[in-house]
C-alpha cells in the first residue's frame, strides 16, 4: 500500500494536534501503526489520502449503520443547510427526533439532546446523584462511558488500549465515589449492594459491552442489576450510546426486556453528526433545568443538521426487515470466521451481538475485562496491520468492537474472509 500522503499528513498533524488525532484510539498506537487519513467514503468503503480503498468495519465507531453517505441522509442534511446551520433556539426537528426515540424506546418518556455520548453519561450521573442525593456510583471494569472525570476509572476503550488506569488529571476526590466492579460478576455485585446499596446513586452499565471488545451479559446479570437498583432505590442507567438502534430499533433493552431508569444514547441517533441524548421517565427528567434544578446545557445541543441526520437515519432503520437483513450478514461473517479459525487451528474466539463483533486472540471464553486482557496483543497487532494492507479496515485495538452496516455486501464479506484466510 502506498501511504505517502497519509504519512505526510500525519507528520503535519502531529505538530498541531496531540498525537496527530482528535481521539486517541485513532492514532493506532496500540497496534504499532500510524493512522490512515481518510479522503472520502461511500457505502461500505472508505478511501484514504493515497486513493487506497478499504472495506470499513469501524463505521465511525458505530454511527454509520446505513453505510457512508446514504443518499436520504445526505439529502436531509443539505435540505436543512438551505435553511441555516445552528440557531441556538428550539426547532421542530428536535421535537421530531425526540418523538421518534421515545416511540422506539418505551423506557424513555422524555429526553434531552446533548453533543456526545460523554455528555449524555456525565449528565445522567449528575441527574441520578441529584435525585437520590447520594454520591457513590457503580460502573464495571472494561466498560467505557466517555471521558467525564467521575467515569475514568479502569475504563475500557481508549483508556484500556492506552493502559491508563483512570487518568492523570482526575483528582482522587472525583473518583473516590466511583466503584468499578467486574462485569458479569453477579455475586460480587450482590455483595457490594448488600454492603452499600443505600449509598449508591446509580449503576451505569453497557448492557452489551463494546469497549473491552464485545462482551455480552450472562443470563441474570442485567436482571440482577434491575432488581438490586430497585431494592435500594438506586437508579439503573443503561449506556446505549453504542447499542442504541444498533442491536435493535429499541436497543439492547428491547432485546433483554429490561427497563432502565435512564438511557444514554449517541452515535447512530446522529447518523454521523455529533449527537448524544439521555432520557427516562417524566418524573426523572423533569428534574433537569429549566424545569428542575439539576443543571445541564449545551450551545449546539439539538442542532438542526444533526437532528435532520438522525431523523433520516432512524426513519430508514424503521424499515420492517432492516435488522433481520443485517443479522443475516452478521451471522454469515461470524460463521465464516469461526470456520477459518478452526481450519487454521488458531487460538482465537469471536464474540458477536447483532452487527457488532470482536475477534479475540485468546482461547478463553471472554466474559469480562480480565478475560479480554489475556489476549495476545502482539498477534492482534500483526493481524490488524496485515488485514489493513489487504484493504480491510478493522478497529485498531483488541478492546474495541467492529461494525457491519446495511451497505456491506456478501461480496465484501467474502473478500474479508479471503483476506483473513491469507493473513492467518
Ligand atoms: P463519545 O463522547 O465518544 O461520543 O461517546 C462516549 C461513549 C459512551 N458510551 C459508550 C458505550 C461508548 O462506546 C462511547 C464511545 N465509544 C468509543 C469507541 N469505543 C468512541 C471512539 C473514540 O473514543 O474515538
Amino acid at each position: 500500500m502506498k501511504l505517502d500522503n497519509s504519512h505526510k499528513l500525519f507528520e503535519k498533524a502531529i505538530n498541531v494536534i496531540p498525537g496527530g488525532v482528535n481521539s486517541p484510539v485513532r492514532a493506532c498506537k496500540s497496534v504499532g501503526s500510524s493512522p490512515l487519513f481518510i479522503e472520502r467514503a461511500e457505502g461500505s468503503k472508505i478511501f484514504d489520502a493515497d486513493g487506497n480503498s478499504y472495506i470499513d468495519y469501524i463505521g465511525s465507531w458505530g454511527p454509520i449503520i446505513l453505510g457512508h453517505r446514504h443518499p436520504i441522509v445526505t439529502e436531509a442534511i443539505s435540505n436543512v443547510l438551505s435553511r441555516g446551520t445552528s440557531f441556538g433556539a428550539p426547532t421542530d426537528l428536535e421535537i421530531k427526533l425526540a418523538e421518534m426515540i421515545i416511540e422506539a424506546v418505551p423506557s424513555i418518556e422524555m429526553l434531552r439532546m446533548v453533543n456526545s455520548g460523554t455528555e449524555a453519561t456525565m449528565s445522567a450521573i449528575r441527574l441520578a446523584r441529584g435525585i437520590t442525593k447520594r454520591d457513590t456510583i457503580i460502573k464495571f471494569d472494561g466498560c467505557y462511558h466517555g471521558h467525564a472525570d467521575t467515569l475514568l476509572v479502569s475504563a475500557g476503550s481508549g483508556v484500556a488500549t492506552l493502559q491508563i488506569p483512570g487518568s492523570p488529571g482526575v483528582p482522587e476526590s472525583f473518583v473516590k465515589h466511583t466503584l468499578s466492579l467486574p462485569y458479569n460478576d453477579i455475586e460480587c455485585l450482590k455483595k457490594i449492594m448488600e454492603q452499600k446499596g443505600n449509598e449508591i446513586a446509580c449503576i451505569i452499565v453497557e448492557p452489551v459491552a463494546g469497549n473491552m471488545g464485545l462482551v455480552k451479559p450472562i443470563d441474570g446479570f442485567l436482571e440482577t442489576l434491575r432488581d438490586l437498583t430497585k431494592k435500594y432505590d438506586s437508579l439503573l442507567i443503561f449506556d446505549e450510546v453504542m447499542t442504541g438502534f444498533r442491536l435493535s430499533y429499541g436497543g439492547a433493552q428491547a432485546l433483554y426486556g429490561i427497563n432502565p431508569d435512564i438511557t444514554c444514547l449517541g452515535k447512530i441517533i446522529g447518523g454521523g453528526l455529533p449527537v448524544g441524548a439521555y432520557g427516562g421517565r417524566r418524573d426523572i427528567m423533569n428534574n433537569i433545568a429549566p424545569v428542575g434544578n439539576i443543571y445541564q446545557a449545551g450551545t449546539l445541543s439539538g442542532n438542526p443538521l444533526a437532528m435532520a441526520s438522525g431523523i433520516a437515519t432512524l426513519s430508514l432503520l424503521k424499515e420492517p426487515n432492516f435488522y433481520k437483513e443485517l443479522e443475516k450478514k452478521s451471522e454469515y461473517i461470524e460463521k465464516e470466521l469461526n470456520e477459518t479459525l478452526k481450519n487454521k487451528g488458531i487460538k482465537a474466539t469471536i464474540n458477536r451481538a447483532g452487527s457488532m463483533f470482536t475477534l479475540f486472540f485468546s482461547d478463553k471464553t471472554i466474559l469480562n475485562f480480565e478475560d479480554a486482557k489475556t489476549c495476545d496483543l502482539k498477534t492482534f497487532s500483526k493481524f490488524y496491520n496485515d488485514m489493513r494492507n489487504k484493504g480491510i479496515y478493522l478497529a485498531p485495538s483488541q478492546f474495541e468492537a467492529n461494525f457491519i452496516s446495511q451497505s456491506h455486501t456478501i461480496d465484501d464479506i467474502n473478500k474479508t474472509i479471503k483476506a483473513v484466510r491469507e493473513v492467518l
